[in-house]
This record gives structure tokens, C-alpha cells and sequence, in this order.
């Protein structure tokens, strides 16, 4: 649909931009990256720039530049041809943006920035991981009422929900103890025991060594 190629802002461990990466592979969208960790002093100024709040991901699409990643997956999912990622039933597609909704606003804190971050340190910060815990349980138990019986996330076809939700699980899942918790969610862990194997799912999963973010 577009022959401008699309650039993406992005840093590799976040999930955030891990989430455009996934929609970028299931539309088939040919993308260069430009690296920026959003957690060191010296992000350029010229990224300051184009997102003010100091966050990856954005993309820009020829003199179009768009930050905030829900609309940025939506974005994709509109301006390009490929497969529709987005249902096209007003109770799917709400249930698609509610999902996202809940993982952004309750979801992307307690289990990334608390449960998952809390393993960074040379031991790991336990009260960290304990609180981040207790608030992932409610976020899991609210999806796990949500999760649509026929395959996917939001609906019986991938949507945007699935790529929204992929990333955070997969860190969340990396500390045993959230492993441990995850399994209390039965449609939920099998929800993930496909979606795992998607080929979108491994391509962009980030390869961690002892350089964490
Ligand atoms: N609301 C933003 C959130 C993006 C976000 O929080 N990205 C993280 C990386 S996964 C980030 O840039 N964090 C930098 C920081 O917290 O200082 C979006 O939807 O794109």
C-alpha cells in the first residue's frame, strides 16, 4: 500500500517496541531500526524531539511520525496490506482494544517493571518481586475471564491483542516464580502453549544475556 519504507525507534529488550516488531512481521512489513535505549543519561536530542516523554517505540512512515504503541499497531494494521489484525465485530474489536487496555494501564508494571525487573540485581530484590506478584494476580485473573475460548487472546483470529500481550508475558514467565503463578490460569497457559510457537513470537524474542533493561 505505502513504498516508504518504515523506520522504527526502538530498543531491544523493551517490550513495548517488541509489541510493533511482532505486528511488523505477522503484516509482513519490510521496517530498518534505529537503536535507542530509553534508559540511559544520553538519549539524543534529536529522539527528545519526536517522542517527548523519553520512551521507545516510534515509527515514522515517510514525514509521518507516530509514538504510543497502541496506535502505532493500529496504524500498521490500517495502512498496510496483509492479514487484518484487527476483528472486524464490534464486541471482538472492543474486546481487542479492552485487553490492551488493561495490560497497558494494570499489566505492563507489575509484571515487567516489578516481577520481572526485580532479577536484574547481583540477588534479586524479593520485596519487589513479592509486591509485583500480589499486583500481577489480579491483571491475570482479569484476563484469564477474558481470553476468547477459540485460540486467541480477543477473538478466534490473531489480533493486536495477542502482539500487545505476547511480550509481557514472555519476560513475566522468565522468573520462575511468575512461571509458578502463570500455571494457575489454565486458558490462559494455553493461550500461551500455541502462541509461543508463532513464528512472529520467536523472531522477535530477545535474545537476554547478562545486559538487561
Ligand atoms: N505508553 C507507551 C509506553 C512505552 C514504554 O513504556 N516503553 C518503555 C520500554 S518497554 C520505555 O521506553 N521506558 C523508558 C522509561 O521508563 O524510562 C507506549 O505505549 O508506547
Amino acid at each position: 500500500m505505502s513504498d516508504r519504507k518504515i523506520e522504527l525507534f526502538s530498543y531491544k529488550f523493551s517490550v513495548y517496541s517488541r509489541i510493533v516488531r511482532i505486528v511488523l512481521a505477522e503484516k509482513g512489513i519490510d521496517f530498518e531500526t534505529h537503536e535507542i535505549n530509553p534508559f540511559a543519561s544520553d538519549v539524543p536530542a534529536r529522539y527528545l524531539n519526536i517522542h517527548p516523554f523519553k520512551r521507545v517505540p516510534t515509527i515514522r512512515h515517510g514525514n509521518f511520525t507516530l509514538y504510543e504503541t497502541g496506535p502505532v499497531t493500529q496504524y500498521l494494521d490500517e495502512a498496510f496490506n496483509g492479514p487484518s489484525l484487527q476483528p472486524n465485530a464490534a464486541p471482538e474489536r472492543a474486546r481487542m482494544r479492552q485487553i490492551i487496555a488493561i495490560i497497558d494501564s494494570y499489566g505492563y508494571w507489575p509484571l515487567v517493571r516489578k516481577v520481572f525487573s526485580s532479577t536484574f540485581k547481583e540477588e534479586i530484590d524479593e520485596a519487589m518481586l513479592n509486591e509485583g506478584l500480589q499486583e500481577s494476580a489480579p491483571v491475570l485473573a482479569a484476563l484469564e475471564k477474558l481470553v476468547c475460548d477459540a485460540g486467541y487472546i480477543a477473538a478466534p483470529s490473531y489480533s493486536l491483542a495477542d502482539a500487545h500481550v505476547i511480550p509481557m508475558i514472555d519476560y513475566f514467565l522468565m522468573v520462575p516464580e511468575g512461571a509458578a503463578m502463570f500455571i494457575r490460569y489454565p486458558k490462559l497457559t494455553h493461550w500461551w502453549d500455541h502462541i509461543k510457537e508463532r513464528p512472529s513470537t520467536i523472531s522477535t524474542r530477545p535474545i537476554l544475556s547478562s545486559e538487561k533493561s
